[in-house]
């Protein structure tokens, strides 16, 4: 564990609150259920995910413990703790094909295997985090083929998908629903739905679906999880770095159904595009610290990276100075592909930016997994 101040954590656990059902206020739409009700770890999570950044941000890699750049399905092994002994302390899982009801991901990953990673990863007092890059219910082809139009109008209520779209988030929900500890305990997960909505490259994005039909999307799926008693789930609002204002609040489905407010920002580009993507994080992050105060609710950078990070200090250099000003409570890198040549975002040993990334871990404001209070009590 790095040296953090004692005081703040010991102040930090006597501020946990739990808290129980809650009343939804809006009654002028009939869909959506007069109360809902989450478990306390999860209820938990959530007001201590708002306390993360008096302490500084967590850190995140998306599935960390599933395979590395030069490995797959180790037991315990983690590229990020190869570097720095400790894992990271969120990690992110992708579902992807799980609504076809087969064993593997889109990423082939076997489902069970991640299910164990998940309970582990919470059993250790980590944070857990799911997206969902779900198939094109008209073709059959993947989450990216955005030929055909209209597919969101075709999963909503009266739409010709409408009936195997919901046996396909039933398959999601009854994975939601199977995390669970040996003690009984539903591990809590902050989901990402229909995230990158703000591109077109999804066949929920922008020019795929009209405003309307996207909120009506992600209050169906929010109201259909819980309609099926999935009480283990935060919401993550993830749009892509498409300006802030007007762009990122554009299709927001509403307060009462976002617990997060979270971006999916990349830097490309490399050297030529380090002050774009600094700009645009101080640009949009200024702006979620805003609308994260105005409406109580915690902020992250939900996915991020450089791939093949191509510079040493990207680390100390690029990516913190651009988010340690803000109250962000983690920072997600994507993946370390072991089978797509150079698709890696976190560091591993003997990559360039090693040396950096334990400059990085050592700073204090940067959390990992031995750094974090309980999230769940
Ligand atoms: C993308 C890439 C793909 C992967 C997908 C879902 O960003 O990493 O290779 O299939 O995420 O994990």
């Amino acid at each position: 564990m790095k040296i953090i101040n004692l005081l703040t954590v010991f102040a930090f656990l006597l501020s946990l609150t739990a808290c129980g059902n809650k009343q939804n206020t809006n009654n002028n739409d009939a869909a959506i259920p007069t109360t809902f009700s989450r478990t306390k770890e999860t209820q938990n999570l959530l007001s201590n995910l708002s306390k993360i950044p008096t302490h500084g941000f967590m850190f995140g890699h998306q599935d960390d413990p599933l395979y590395g750049v030069t490995w797959e399905g180790e037991s315990d092994r983690s590229d990020v703790k190869s570097i720095v002994g400790d894992y990271p302390a969120v990690m992110g899982f992708e579902i992807g094909r799980i609504e076809l009801g087969g064993d593997k991901s889109l990423d082939n990953i076997d489902f069970n295997t991640m299910r164990k990673e998940i309970v582990k990863q919470y059993n250790r007092g980590g944070m857990i985090t799911i997206s969902w890059h779900m198939d094109n219910p008209i073709t059959g082809g993947d989450s990216w083929d955005v030929e055909t139009k209209g597919v969101v109008t075709s999963v909503l209520p009266k739409g010709e998908n409408h009936e195997k779209f919901i046996s396909w988030l039933q398959v999601g929900a009854d994975f939601f629903s199977s995390l669970v500890t040996e003690d009984g305990v539903k591990v809590p997960i902050l989901l990402r739905p229909w995230h990158e909505h703000t591109g077109s490259w999804f066949w929920w994005g922008q020019d795929n679906c009209t405003t309307e039909e996207y909120k009506e999307l992600w209050i169906f799926t929010y109201n259909y999880f819980q309609e099926q008693g999935v009480n283990n789930l935060l919401y993550a609002y993830s749009p892509d770095s498409h300006g802030p204002g007007d762009i990122y609040m554009e299709r927001y489905p509403g307060d009462e159904y976002v617990d997060l407010l979270g971006l999916d920002i990349y830097h490309r580009d490399n050297e030529d595009g380090i002050e774009t993507y600094q700009n645009k994080l101080n640009t949009i992050l200024t702006f979620l610290t805003e609308e994260g105060e105005k409406r109580n609710k915690p902020i992250a950078v939900s996915e991020t990276g450089l791939e093949t990070i191509t510079i040493a200090n990207w680390w100390t250099e690029v990516l913190y100075p651009a988010i340690e000003k803000y109250p962000i409570s983690y920072v997600l890198l994507w993946r370390n592909a072991h089978d797509i040549p150079n698709h890696y975002y976190g560091p591993y040993p003997g990559q360039k930016s090693e040396e950096d990334f334990v400059k990085f871990y050592n700073n204090p404001k940067t959390l990992f997994l031995n750094d974090i209070p309980n999230l769940y009590n």
